[in-house]
């Protein structure tokens, strides 16, 4: 992909029928647990974006046999108390799941590896994850009392912990999830609000027995797994540019086929209905594991909103677009509760702001959040996506409402999640008209 793509589309509609490429969230942890586990796992609907590629190499250097043919991979493992320590330093990117689960996986392995990360990473927080692993006996050092990639991280032998979590993330529970199964004992960790619970359903799909109580999770060590058989549905995260896109472009539907529906997932569901667009939810499946189902979303007039509270763990990633969104809806959109947004890929409250201000949209950044004032008629213009995949998407997105071109700079980072996403945009839009 070119430094720069321009953008532009003469009066779209978005019409038509979509399978976006698997759940990231998914396709990470199904690598991870078949290779924990000992035997053969075969996963479908794998996503291939760079960041759950990054997860495929670590396991490799692991001695883990991982084939892949297109979206099907295979994944033979020798069972991690088997793992060989790499003679290279495993390498997570720009992925900050690969780094934080890995970190709870290693802790507890025989193995020793030094973690790294490119820059956007290394300068994303670790000490959320490092200070439970910590107590629980870990051996992992680095600079600046561990906080911050490179990692080094010696296997030990760990000990069950209670732990009380003070930020809501997916990650820390799920590292320590890791941990706590290679540990001596329970380990248990409560939430102040759930976070998405692909590990544990899928800890569950593939032996390990949890016992789960609202915010509660138990684990108990010693517990051995068995290869499965993983069903990757289509990325929420991914299909919610479209889905706002639709929900904002006069004349748009669009079907969304095998799509994510896992309500630690679906707050962007919430809010499309809350700020007025139709969203049908057609058909649902997948009752045991990871639901799915077929979801259309249709043009309608949109209102302001609120959104804070338990809500925001459920559409953390999609609070971009949902910014974008609320550029084109009657009223003002408060976003609140939502200070995660600043530790991720890039700051995406300062990203998110200074970008839209460019295209003439009244964004206010707050601490913890964003204040949009619309509808405003949004102009072309030259926007960074800060190397940020959901930033460039977003920027991509408003090319659809606004009046000129849009010219995004290093676009390519949208391969981390999305790689087909132009084809994707140009499939849906009816009257293409791409410079
Ligand atoms: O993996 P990474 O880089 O952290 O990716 C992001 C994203 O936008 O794709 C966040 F930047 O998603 C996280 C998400 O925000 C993926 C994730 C997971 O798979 O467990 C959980 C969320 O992060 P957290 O810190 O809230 O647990």
């Amino acid at each position: 992909m070119d430094a720069i793509k321009t953008v532009h589309y003469n009066k779209p509609k978005l019409k038509g029928s979509l399978r976006v490429p698997g759940d990231k969230s998914i396709s990470h942890r199904a690598i991870m647990l078949a290779s924990i586990a000992q035997g053969r796992t075969v996963v479908k609907g794998f996503l291939d974006g760079e960041d759950c590629l990054r997860t495929v190499e670590i396991f490799k250097r692991l001695g883990v046999s991982i084939e892949r043919n297109g979206t099907d991979v295979v994944i033979d493992s020798p069972g991690m108390e088997n793992w060989t320590s790499p003679t290279k330093e495993l390498y997570a990117g720009n992925s900050g799941t690969t780094a934080r689960l890995m970190l709870g996986i290693l802790s507890g392995s025989k193995v020793t590896s030094i973690l790294t990360g490119d820059d956007s990473l290394s300068k994303r927080p670790m000490k959320r994850v490092t200070t439970p692993l910590h107590s629980m006996g870990a051996a992992i050092s680095g600079k600046e009392g561990g906080d911050f990639l490179p990692l080094s991280i010696v296997g030990s032998t760990l000990e069950g912990i209670d732990y009380n979590m003070p930020v809501a993330s997916a990650q820390v529970k799920s590292a320590i999830l890791f941990a706590g199964l290679n540990a001596k004992g329970e380990t248990i960790v409560r939430e102040t609000t759930v976070s998405r619970d692909h590990t544990e359903r899928m800890f569950e799909q593939f032996g390990v027995k949890l016992e789960r109580d609202g915010n509660i999770v138990k684990i108990q060590g010693g517990q051995s797994l068995t290869g499965a058989n993983v069903k990757v549905p289509g990325d929420i995260s991914s299909a919610a540019f479209f889905m706002a896109a639709a929900a904002m472009i006069e004349g748009s539907e669009v079907q969304f086929v095998d799509v994510g529906l896992n309500p630690t997932r679906t707050g962007i569901i919430e809010v499309l209905q809350q700020m007025g667009a139709e969203v049908e939810i057609l058909e649902k499946h997948g009752e045991t594991g990871e639901p799915y189902g077929v979801v259309k979303v249709t043009h309608s007039r949109l209102e302001g909103t609120e959104i804070s509270g338990e809500i925001i763990p459920t559409l953390i990633d999609e609070l971009p677009i949902i910014a974008l969104m609320a550029t084109q809806a009657t009223g003002k959109t408060i976003i609140k509760d939502a200070a995660e947004l600043r530790v991720k890929e890039t700051d995406r409250i300062a990203a998110v702001t200074d970008e839209l201000t460019k295209l003439g949209a009244k964004v206010e950044a707050t601490e913890d959040g964003m204040i949009i004032e619309g509808p405003t008629a949004l102009v072309g213009g030259k926007l960074q996506s800060y190397g940020d995949h959901r930033i460039g998407m977003m920027a991509a997105i408003a090319a659809l409402v606004s009046d000129g071109p849009i010219e995004i700079k290093d676009p390519s980072c949208i391969n981390i999640s999305y790689p087909d996403f132009f084809d994707h945009l140009s499939h849906l839009v009816l009257a293409r008209n791409e410079e």
